[in-house]
């Protein structure tokens, strides 16, 4: 029954999966564009590089935060967030956080690919803003250990929400989940509202599985040291939510009968 779930949804995804990955030099539908130590990347509804500066000051303000710092971009990029596209910052400033290098973003260097501090304050770019209180959704998990939930969790999630968690531990470490509470709005193929889980970096490779319904998945041991969790929500009905905790464990210690041993 897993398995022919599995396979149904692999259909589904590898379709999908064109629409991912890099589009116009940003990394679309993927943890890299959530946030990162409160710092989040906005373009504007009209598309990319359509933000003046006090449009781009607006934006952040209309969700309670401000524009972010140079420093809080740079402590952002430095867990791991990284898009390519350029927005203002604070006083004027353009650049963009780049983690990987490559050759079609940020001239092959890691770092804030810096365009300095703006002269002409109408020229139109996207922006980062800083708000350490964004409603929770997604985000960089780095510790041993932690359990983390569905956004309003105990309450039920909200229509419309779309979060991912990237999980990273030690290298040399693998991931262990397990859920403590699951309940998703329910159809067959799960198309409506739904968890997956990506056994890598990202949500392009190592798709392992989508759940919704209120069964409880089974735990889930990642190969290598990340993960990544997708949560999304469509515009009708909701239900109770998730909660779910992670282990680092060793993968030495790890033994083939894992799932029955743990409790
Ligand atoms: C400032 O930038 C805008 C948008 O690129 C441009 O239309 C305008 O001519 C520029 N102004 C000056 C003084 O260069
Ligand atoms: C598997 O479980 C059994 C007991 O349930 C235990 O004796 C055995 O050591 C486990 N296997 C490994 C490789 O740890
Ligand atoms: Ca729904």
């Amino acid at each position: 029954m897993r398995i022919f779930i599995v396979i149904l949804v692999l259909v589904f995804v590898s379709k999908e999966a064109q629409a991912w990955g890099f589009k116009n030099g940003v990394l679309h539908n993927s943890i890299w564009l959530e946030q990162a130590a409160g710092v989040y990347h906005r373009e504007s509804r009209k598309g990319r590089y359509q933000l003046t500066y006090k449009e781009a000051k607006a934006v952040c303000k209309y969700e309670g935060g401000t524009l972010a710092t140079y420093d809080q971009l740079e402590a952002a990029r430095q867990i791991g967030f990284h898009v390519c596209a350029a927005g203002w910052f604070d006083k004027g400033r353009v650049g963009y956080p780049i983690v990987k290098a490559g050759s079609n973003c940020g001239f092959g260097k890691t770092g804030i690919i810096d365009y300095g501090y703006r002269v002409n304050k109408s020229e139109r770019w996207d922006v980062y803003c800083y708000n350490p209180h964004a409603k929770e959704c997604g985000g960089v998990h780095t510790d041993q250990q932690k359990v983390f939930h569905s956004p309003g969790y105990p309450e039920g999630y909200q229509d419309e929400q779309i979060c991912y968690w990237h999980i990273r531990v030690r290298y040399g470490q693998r991931i262990r989940l397990h859920f403590l509470d699951f309940d998703i709005e329910d159809d067959t193929a799960c198309l409506s509202d739904y968890l997956e889980i990506y056994d890598s970096y990202d949500d392009v490779a190592g798709f392992a599985g989508r759940f919704c319904g209120d069964e409880l998945p089974e735990d889930f041991i990642s190969t290598g040291n990340v993960m990544t969790l997708k949560f999304i929500s469509d515009a009708s009905v909701t239900a109770g939510g998730f909660q779910l905790e992670y282990i680092a464990v060793d993968s030495s210690t790890i033994s083939e009968n894992y799932t029955d041993s743990y409790t």
